[in-house]
């Protein structure tokens, strides 16, 4: 029976060891989501999870989104460096735009009313982010026209004061490659086309 206890005690300071570690280790980790159920980046999509853009468009990161390092993962509409913005680098062409982000509460001020965290791309409204349970991922999907550098803007607009969300990751999936032929290919198809059209009349001349 005693021996029962002593085995429990030191089970119980073991957990505690452990527990308390793994709470030092996960605060140590700075601009890390401490959290094992980010959704993952689609393979082969483009992507970033590191902050690239300000407010003010001048191409460096105000760390609104993402992983890197600093990067404050809870952004409320009050906050200086809110909108959260940043940029997709492309090939271009139709695509899907995924973002994923945290805690866009469904039910926020009664049923039914999520946020609203709106999504701009290159300055037009494509739609919203998509609403779950209080501190759960979502992961939104958009379909957009992909220019190769495109600027992603994500922007609480309501229900007002108390909201924040947070932005771990977004993604630009080519689903339709953009067809800009080369000019060389031009000019070969040029050529072949004018002297296809001398053939012709070259062989309408011998006929006649
Ligand atoms: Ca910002
Ligand atoms: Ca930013
Ligand atoms: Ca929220």
């Amino acid at each position: 029976m005693r021996k029962h206890w002593l085995r429990r005690a030191l089970l119980a300071v073991c957990m505690l060891f452990l527990v308390s570690g793994g709470v030092a280790l996960a605060q140590d980790v700075e601009g890390n989501w401490n959290d094992a159920t980010m959704p993952a980046i689609p393979p082969g999509a483009y992507h970033t999870n590191i902050d690239n853009e300000d407010n003010a468009g001048s191409g460096h990161p105000d760390k609104d989104m993402g992983v890197g390092p600093g990067a404050q993962q809870y952004i409320c509409p009050e906050d200086e460096i809110h909108p959260v913005e940043f940029r997709i680098s492309s090939p271009g062409g139709q695509a899907n735009l995924i973002i994923a982000a945290w805690d866009i509460d469904d039910e926020t001020i009664g049923p039914g009313i999520p946020e609203d965290v709106r999504v701009r791309f290159n300055g037009a409204y494509v739609g919203n982010l998509e609403a779950a349970p209080s501190e759960s991922w979502t992961v939104t999907t958009l379909p957009v026209t992909a220019t190769g550098n495109d600027l992603v803007k994500v922007t609480m607009a309501g229900p007002g004061e108390g909201g924040c969300f947070g932005i771990a990751w977004g993604a630009v999936e080519i689903t339709e490659e953009e067809f800009v032929p080369e000019p060389g290919s031009i000019l070969l198809l040029g050529s072949g086309l004018v002297g296809l059209a001398g053939y012709a009349t070259l062989r309408l001349r011998t006929r006649e």
